[in-house]
Order: structure tokens, then C-alpha cells, then sequence
């Protein structure tokens, strides 16, 4: 990377400080509120997009585009992206016609700070605002880059990922999945877009190859762990950890892993994904230190 975002001895702790703080400062700066009326819209997305998640994906791009030695601008118009699909999908999730909830976040859910109708469009506004930003020379000198970046995203947000899991997982409160079914739910629903965050820095590199194959597999296997650690806080987390209601699924009515296999089981096969997805780095050596942390840091979390 040319300008380093952290010492290579940094904790998860501290590399996720780091990359909230530039990811924020990023968002904030694109999210300027014109003075026009439809500067209620942009005040919707700010409210949700600044406040206070995880920042996972971004973090995953910018360690993944370190390992590639990618410029520090261009991975923070990915983290920047990459957070803002991430986002609209929670405040879409949130409203009433989904999961109807009301925190998120440790804050009032989006379409109870405003209306259902503003959450709607500060949801369509992230998803469109991100394309533009990775469409934008800022994150890349080349625009097959750019295309290949932008076209990564739609089949990693769209009817064949993020979208398309969703449509399952709404499905799946009137209709029993088995675990095959919920394991490919999952993937589409939530892996594929921590896949995008983790290959990016190989787009943005234009690696192919081997590493580019193992970070792919890593974050294949690091999708379907993160996904299982969620379900087991929704039922051994609290809403003052997590910022959201627990319970949910088993108040819907919903298999989930931890439903299917019980508790334990559902943790041991988190834990055998990490491991899993650690063993993929090995190519990388040394350099993947952070991503082999942040991999055990997604199933041991509280948030
Ligand atoms: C509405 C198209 C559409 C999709 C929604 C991802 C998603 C699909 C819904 C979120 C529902 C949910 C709780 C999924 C479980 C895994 C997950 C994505 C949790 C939220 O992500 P975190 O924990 O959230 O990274 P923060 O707030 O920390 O960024």
C-alpha cells in the first residue's frame, strides 16, 4: 500500500478503529446534505450509515488490499461502498414489510427516526451512491477495473446473492429449510457480500492466481462462520451487546443453524470454519496475520 493504514503488528481491535474512522470520515464527506429538500434523503442515509456498527467489511477490504499492496484511496472507496450496500440492506431488513424492527444499531431503526417512506429511499440511495463510488476514477485509474468492481458488487448484492437470500429467508418462515437449504441461504444472503469485501483487493490489484483463489476460500468459509456466531447471539447474545433485538428468529418461527443443530454443534462447526478459512491463508504467510485474527475475532464476538 502506498501510504500504510497501520503497523503490520496492529491488533483487530486497533485495525478496526482505523478503519471505521477513515471509512466514517469517507462516508461523511460523500454524504454532504445539499440544501434542497431532498436533503432529508441524504440526512436518512448519514443517520444510519455513521452510526456505530462493527465496520467489518471495510475492515476486510482494506486487509485484504493490503496483502495485495493496494493504494490506500482506492481500498477506501471500496470500504466505503462496500458499507454503504451493507447498510441499505439493514435499513430494508428493519422495515415493516420485512423483519419490522425498531433498534439497530443500539439506535431507533431508520424508518422510526424518520418515516418507512424516507427509510425506503435512504435504502435506494446507498445501494445507487455505492455503485457511483466504485464506478468513480477515485478508486481506480483503469475502468475495466472499475466495470470489474461494479460488476462484482451487483452479483454479490443482487437476485443471485444478497437479494436472493434474502427472498429465501423470507420464504423460510412459512416453509422449513433443511440445513442444506439454510447453509445456501446464508452464503447468498450474507457471505456473499463479506466475499466481495475480502476479493476486492484482488480486483483492485488485478491478482489472479492462487491468492486471489485462497482469499476467495477464506471468505467463503468466514461468510458462513459469521453467519453462525449471528445466530448464536440471537440466542445467547443481549440487545445491549448487539444493538438489535435477540430472539427474533425463534420468535419467527425460523430453522437456523442453531436451531437445527443445537448450540454446540452450531459452535463447533463455527469453529471448524474458522479454521477452515485460516488454512487458506497459508500462501500468504506472514501478511494475512490480521485476516487470520479477524477470522477468530468473527466467531468469539458479542456484537
Ligand atoms: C433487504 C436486500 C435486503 C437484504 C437484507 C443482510 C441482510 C439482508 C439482512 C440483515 C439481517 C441480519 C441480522 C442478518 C444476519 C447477519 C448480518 C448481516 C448481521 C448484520 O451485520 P453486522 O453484524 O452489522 O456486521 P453491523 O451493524 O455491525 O454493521
Amino acid at each position: 500500500m502506498t501510504e500504510r493504514l497501520w503497523p503490520d503488528s496492529v491488533s483487530v481491535a486497533e485495525a478496526t478503529a482505523i478503519a471505521a474512522r477513515l471509512t466514517d470520515a469517507l462516508t461523511d464527506r460523500l454524504l454532504g446534505v445539499p440544501p434542497g429538500l431532498e436533503g432529508r434523503v441524504y440526512e436518512a442515509m448519514r443517520y444510519s450509515a455513521l452510526a456505530p456498527g462493527k465496520r467489518l467489511r471495510p475492515l476486510l477490504v482494506l486487509a485484504a488490499a493490503r496483502l495485495f499492496g493496494v493504494a490506500r484511496r482506492s481500498a477506501l472507496q471500496v470500504a466505503a461502498a462496500v458499507e454503504m450496500v451493507h447498510t441499505y440492506s439493514l435499513i430494508h431488513d428493519d422495515l415493516p414489510a420485512m423483519d419490522d424492527s425498531d433498534l439497530r444499531r443500539g439506535r431507533p431503526t431508520c424508518h422510526i427516526e424518520f418515516d418507512e417512506a424516507t427509510a425506503i429511499l435512504a435504502g435506494d440511495g446507498l445501494l445507487t451512491m455505492a455503485f457511483g463510488v466504485l464506478a468513480h476514477p477515485d478508486t481506480h485509474g483503469e475502468g475495466a477495473v472499475r466495470c470489474e468492481l461494479v460488476g462484482a458488487l451487483a452479483a454479490a448484492a443482487g437476485p443471485a446473492g444478497m437479494v436472493g437470500g434474502q427472498m429465501i429467508d423470507l420464504i423460510a418462515e412459512c416453509q422449513t429449510l433443511d440445513i442444506g437449504a439454510i447453509t445456501r441461504l446464508q452464503r447468498m444472503k450474507t457471505g456473499a457480500l463479506i466475499a466481495f469485501a475480502c476479493e476486492s483487493g484482488a480486483i483492485l490489484a488485478k491478482a489472479g492466481g492462487d491468492l486471489r483463489t485462497a482469499l476467495r476460500g477464506y471468505a467463503h468459509d468466514l461468510g458462513l462462520a459469521f453467519q453462525i456466531a449471528d445466530d448464536l447471539l440471537d440466542v445467547e447474545g443481549s440487545a445491549a451487546e448487539t444493538g438489535k433485538p435477540v430472539g427474533a428468529d425463534a420468535a419467527a418461527g425460523k430453522a437456523t443453524f442453531v436451531s437445527i443443530l443445537g448450540v454446540e454443534r452450531a459452535r463447533a462447526q463455527a469453529e471448524l470454519l474458522i479454521d477452515q478459512a485460516i488454512a487458506h491463508l497459508e500462501g500468504f504467510e506472514e501478511r494475512a496475520e490480521l485476516l487470520r485474527q479477524i477470522a477468530r475475532y468473527v466467531v468469539n464476538r458479542r456484537t
